[in-house]
């Protein structure tokens, strides 16, 4: 058995922006490391750096016990495992899928003898192995295999641990990054609407940023009012007071020229929601009309 105070040796199959910012990580932590990728000129400068490079992906899933996989989807992971031999091996899955994929091939890989962890990565490559900036990775999948791990997996990027539920990764993964591109639809429409007067952008930028962060905290209201099934506890802007100002979003959208299409369908929900009487209620309601 490898001795606990070396540092634990790993595998990395996949050398694309992400997966070469884990192995420079972790060989910058002194990590023995092994790497593949189907395009053999992408491992050249990590050889230079330090690591074996393997010639086939088996090879490479024989050299270590734990195997991070970070490739560009699960139908590529599916390929590069497929001639593998997984039997004790401590897969860690990395790769972007969605909580079914993760669920499915964590069966996958219990049926091929490895223990499976799966993981959604809530960074980007330029802040791997920068702690500082914040950068983490969710994982689920059994507590016992994510603990014996966690101070390796914490090496390029912070680690939260999110369950058994191998599926829950991704689906916390997926939740946040929805709730972005939310937040990027706004900014979009509010840039648009700036875009033909006389007001830089820039000067817009550290009002809406503010404005955002000092939105945020409304999230704890929303799982409170989820958890409570009251809607209308504590609510300051009621949802008939939200809906009665809707004409004036669209009005302005219209006379700046521009397109509503990214707000419409949210005030549609709103008013929904209100004509089902839900008036004293705040937003939250909206999301038990997106429940099927
Ligand atoms: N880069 C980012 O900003 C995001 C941040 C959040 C997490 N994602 C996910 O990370 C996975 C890998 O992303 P990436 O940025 O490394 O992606 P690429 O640079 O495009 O590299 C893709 C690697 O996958 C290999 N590959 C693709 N198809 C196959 C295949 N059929 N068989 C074997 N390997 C395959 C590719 O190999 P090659 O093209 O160099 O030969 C790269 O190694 C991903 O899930 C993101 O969603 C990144």
């Amino acid at each position: 058995p490898h001795n606990p105070v070396e540092k634990t040796p790993v595998t990395i199959l996949g050398l694309g922006a992400m997966g070469t910012a884990l192995a420079r990580a972790w060989l910058a932590a002194g990590h023995p490391l092994t790497v593949w990728n189907r395009t053999p000129a992408r491992a050249a400068a990590l050889a230079a750096e330090g690591a074996r490079v393997a010639d086939t992906a088996a090879e490479a899933v024989a050299a270590n016990t734990l195997t991070v996989v970070c490739l560009l989807d699960d139908a590529s992971v599916g390929e590069v495992l497929a001639g593998t031999d997984l039997t004790g091996r401590d897969l860690v899955n990395l790769t972007t899928g969605t909580p079914a994929q993760a669920r499915a091939r964590a069966e996958w890989a219990r049926a091929r003898g490895a223990r499976y962890l799966d993981g959604g990565i809530m960074a980007v490559p330029p802040i791997i192995g920068v702690p500082e900036t914040g950068g983490y990775v969710f994982y689920s999948g059994p507590r016992e295999l994510f603990d014996r791990h966690r101070a390796t997996l914490g090496v390029p990027a912070g680690t939260t641990y999110v369950g058994e539920d191998p599926g829950f990764a991704a689906l916390h993964d997926v939740a946040l990054l929805s709730a972005m591109y939310g937040m990027f639809a706004g900014v979009a429409h509010a840039f648009a609407l700036i875009s033909k007067e006389d007001i830089d952008p820039a000067a817009l930028a550290p009002l809406l940023a503010d404005w955002l962060a000092a939105m945020a905290p409304a999230v704890h209201q929303t799982a409170d009012r989820l958890r409570s099934g009251d809607y209308t506890k504590g609510v300051v802007s009621s949802l008939a007071m939200q809906v009665a100002g809707t004409p004036t979003f669209l009005s302005t959208a219209e006379q700046q020229g521009v397109s509503p299409e990214l707000l419409a369908p949210y005030f549609e929900l709103i008013r929904r929601r209100l004509a089902e009487g839900g008036g004293e209620e705040d937003v939250t309601g909206v999301i038990d009309l997106l429940v099927r």
